[in-house]
């Protein structure tokens, strides 16, 4: 199936019992033993059945199921959020007196996530721009255990190459965790890339529709059994069965809105570019990227996310997001509406000033998550916003 099939039909089939198309929300926090020995062979793991939420649930399990199956990974563990994935995916796989290695430029939660508590957990972290290979084969150690990467990253759109990182962590008999959240995998897919791991923020693009938060993590069926085994369980940063269905419900149309942001986002990128108040635009779509023919090699679209610098710095880029009217001044992103933030204030304030001035997140510089509102309108409020500075 291709995958715009794949996201209708992936995983799922009327419900066996009653015909239903859409799945049941299995909004239960326990289940029913037959008997006392029907419960104890499930916790034996004797028979495969459901025994409580934390550990299982049908509607959070054909979530995970379709997520591996969009991701071509084998299997999946669904979180409550994207960094409860990102967080116990890392420590399933580094431990105290360990090292790890991640992108210089990542999402600023993500970024504080392993600043501050790696740290406590003994765990040390070196950041290096993946994007240059050279630097990642000089970063690994001895105890190096795994290698993080996003990309497109958040906010720069800067662009790594997948399949490179892949081949230097495998020499190194690492694993490679790749961030997917911005492109989603309906326009670029990792593990067919060589990467290992796939973790997503699902409050995005996977969501689509910006009401719920979520994350997801998937790869081998060996390691999300270890991840399950040794971390989630334990950790029980479980999504709500609600919030599962809502995200099932979202991935329907995720082809159908990938397409559609990716086509908004170059028209307001080809707009922004030619504007005499903008001084750069940030998108891998645009020929002047600098990541724009790997991108074009590993992804299938551009996707819905751009940033851009406001000539004016700061105050220039304050204006323009208060005095925007259809596009809303908030964080998060993969909407249906159209987000505008600072991420040097915002997203990435986890970031000291000279952190952000070196992964090229200047001061004037402003996120855009393009939505799917008509992009003349887009357009037009921006334009208007950008008169007034
Ligand atoms: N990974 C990426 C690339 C993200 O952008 C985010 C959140 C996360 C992981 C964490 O996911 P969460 O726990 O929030 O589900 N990014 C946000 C952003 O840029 N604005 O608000 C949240």
């Amino acid at each position: 199936m291709e995958i715009d099939t794949k996201v209708v039909h992936g995983g799922q089939k009327p419900d066996g019992v009653t015909g239903a198309i859409t799945p049941p929300i299995y909004q239960t926090s326990t289940f029913a033993f037959k008997d006392a020995e029907h419960g104890a062979r499930l916790f034996k793991g004797e028979e495969e059945g459901y025994i409580y939420t934390r550990v299982g649930n049908p509607t959070i399990d054909l979530l995970a199921k379709k997520i591996a199956l969009l991701e071509s990974a084998e299997a999946g563990v669904v979180f409550a959020s994207g960094l409860a994935a990102i967080f116990s995916t890392i420590i399933t796989i580094a431990g105290s007196g360990d090292h790890i290695i991640s992108d210089d430029t990542i999402y600023g939660g993500t970024y504080s996530q392993f600043n501050q508590v790696l740290s406590r957990l003994g765990i040390s972290v070196t950041f290096v721009d993946t994007a240059d290979l050279n630097r990642v084969e000089g970063a690994i150690k001895e105890n190096t255990k795994l290698i993080f990467t996003e990309t497109p990253a958040n906010p720069t759109l800067k662009i790594v190459d997948i399949a490179g990182c892949a081949e230097i962590a495998h020499r190194h008999n690492i694993p490679l965790i790749v961030d997917n959240t911005f492109a989603t995998p309906c326009l670029q897919r990792p593990i067919e890339l060589g990467a290992d791991v796939v973790v997503h923020s699902m409050t995005k693009y996977l969501g689509g529709h910006g009401d719920l938060i979520g994350g997801i993590t998937v790869g081998t069926d060996e390691f999300i059994e270890e991840l399950n085994a040794e971390t989630a369980i334990e950790v029980g940063a479980t999504i709500s069965p609600f919030n599962a269905w809502l995200t099932l419900r979202g991935l329907k149309t995720l082809a159908l809105r990938m397409e559609r942001h990716s086509t908004n986002a170059m028209q307001v990128a080809e707009y922004l570019q030619s504007h005499p108040k903008i001084e750069r635009v940030y998108y891998p779509g645009l020929e002047s990227h600098p990541g724009h023919s790997l991108a074009s090699k590993q992804m299938s679209g551009f996707g819905g996310m751009l940033g851009f610098d406001v000539k004016g710095g700061k105050e220039a880029g304050k204006t323009l997001m208060d005095r925007v009217e259809l596009c809303t001044l908030a964080v998060s992103l993969g909407d249906v509406d159209t987000l505008i933030e600072h991420p040097a204030s915002m997203t990435h304030s986890t970031y000291s000033e000279e952190e952000c001035l070196k992964v090229g997140i200047k001061p004037g510089f402003v996120r855009l998550s393009v939505g799917l509102e008509n992009p003349k309108d887009i357009i037009a409020d921006l334009d208007q916003a950008l008169e007034l500075i």
